[in-house]
């Protein structure tokens, strides 16, 4: 199986360090793998992902919290500090909402030379139901004191990364908050939110990829200034070099998946379908706009027709796509998908590479083979 298809922008033959250049993983990979499952892609049949099927992604490990002694500090910025209990959180408004998330490093493990890092082909996607209360209306209670403009998020686990220790961290502009409707969520598809996705009590940004969705929240600091902690400044950025100070990931780039159609080879995980008629279905998403277009090639991406696209009422949530195909002849084809917004972003048909393998959005490819 060859990984290095469509590798582009690269401007050197060097390999930078903390990349490899090798289409095989690591043993470290395969070890962060394991811990880090991806969905299934014949899970992308349910408007709500179940539980155990959802993505996940966790950087250190999941760390020991109980509800009933768990606090979470709102603090900084705010003429009233509060210290909150579960129940406090428990007893404010809530909203319930359908929310896509995906991993920034999806797609990262097709590229070469790649960051060492989270393998990920395709699968770093799912869409909950969460339920919580409003960021913004809580720090309104709080009281924001003038100049405020952003807020740190704070998760209990704790751990090494590029040398630096440290809690997770990540920040989100009051505007962003506000604007995204974001939540501080404590029920997952109508269950207390389970441990590896967070629990009690992590953050929703309704649209932005899977980093700025802080687990296991301890503390929310407001603050006046752009914070420029290690997930800002080192981590999650595109870069062509290290020495490139790239740009931030923010929102989820324009994505579409397939559910792969017929049955798979058990270890190459290939496909064989029958000749005949099949219906091809799967989602797509954006971070950005409501999805306005899904095509699909049965050749390879010589040709595209349009999908039929049923746009989801939340644009938080990823839209479902069908398309009827014939499949003629005996033989080998490759089947494609690729999404538009209505920002009029499209997938690219090949991946674009950055050193971190960030947002790396290319068309679904998905080789089979008809008899
Ligand atoms: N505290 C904390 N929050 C975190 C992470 C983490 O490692 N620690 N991982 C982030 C990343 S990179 C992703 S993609 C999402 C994954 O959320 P999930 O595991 O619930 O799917 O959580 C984000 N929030
Ligand atoms: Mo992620």
């Amino acid at each position: 199986m060859s990984l290095s298809k469509g590798v582009q922008g690269m401007a050197t033959t060097s390999v930078p360090s903390g990349t490899s250049a090798s289409a095989e993983v690591s043993l470290e990979e395969v070890a962060l793998a394991t811990r880090n499952h991806g969905m299934p892609l014949e899970a992308l049949r349910y408007d709500t992902t179940p539980i155990g099927l959802h993505y996940l992604l966790i950087h250190y490990d999941i760390p020991a919290l109980v509800p009933e002694t768990w606090r979470l500090e709102i603090s900084g910025m705010v003429t009233a500090p509060l210290r909150l209990e579960l129940r406090d959180v428990l007893e404010r408004p809530t909203s319930r909402r359908r929310v896509t998330m995906e991993c920034a490093g999806n797609g990262r493990a097709r590229l070469l030379p790649r960051t060492v890092s989270q393998p990920w082909l395709h699968e770093a996607v799912g869409t909950g139901e969460w339920t919580g209360t409003a960021v913004a209306d809580l720090l309104d209670d709080a009281g924001l004191v003038e100049g405020a403009s952003e807020v740190v998020f704070t998760g209990a686990d704790r751990g090494i990364e590029g040398g630096v220790e440290q809690y997770y961290q990540r920040s989100v502009t009051l505007d962003e908050l506000r604007e995204t409707g974001a939540m501080l969520v404590h029920t997952l598809n109508g269950a207390p939110l389970p441990p590896q996705h967070g629990g009690p009590l992590r953050l929703v940004v309704p649209g932005w990829y899977g980093m700025t969705n802080v687990k296991w929240l301890t503390s929310l600091q407001v603050v006046d200034r752009p914070f420029d902690g290690y997930q800002h400044q080192r981590a999650y950025r595109t870069r062509q070099d290290a020495d490139d100070p790239g740009a931030p990931v923010s929102r989820m780039a324009v994505r579409s998946l397939m559910v792969p159609p017929g049955i798979p080879d058990f270890l190459t995980r290939r496909r064989t379908v029958e000749r005949g008629a099949h219906r091809l279905e799967g989602r797509a998403w954006s971070g950005s706009a409501p999805i306005t277009a899904v095509e699909v090639s049965t050749d390879g991406g010589a040709n595209w027709q349009a999908a039929d696209v049923e746009v989801s009422e939340d644009p938080a949530a990823w839209s479902r796509w069908t398309f009827a195909w014939t499949a003629e002849r005996a033989g080998e084809t490759e089947l494609c998908c690729r999404a538009t917004d209505s920002t009029g972003a499209r997938q690219p048909d090949e991946p674009v590479w950055n050193l971190g393998g960030y947002a790396v959005n290319a068309a679904h490819r998905v080789p089979v083979t008809i008899r």
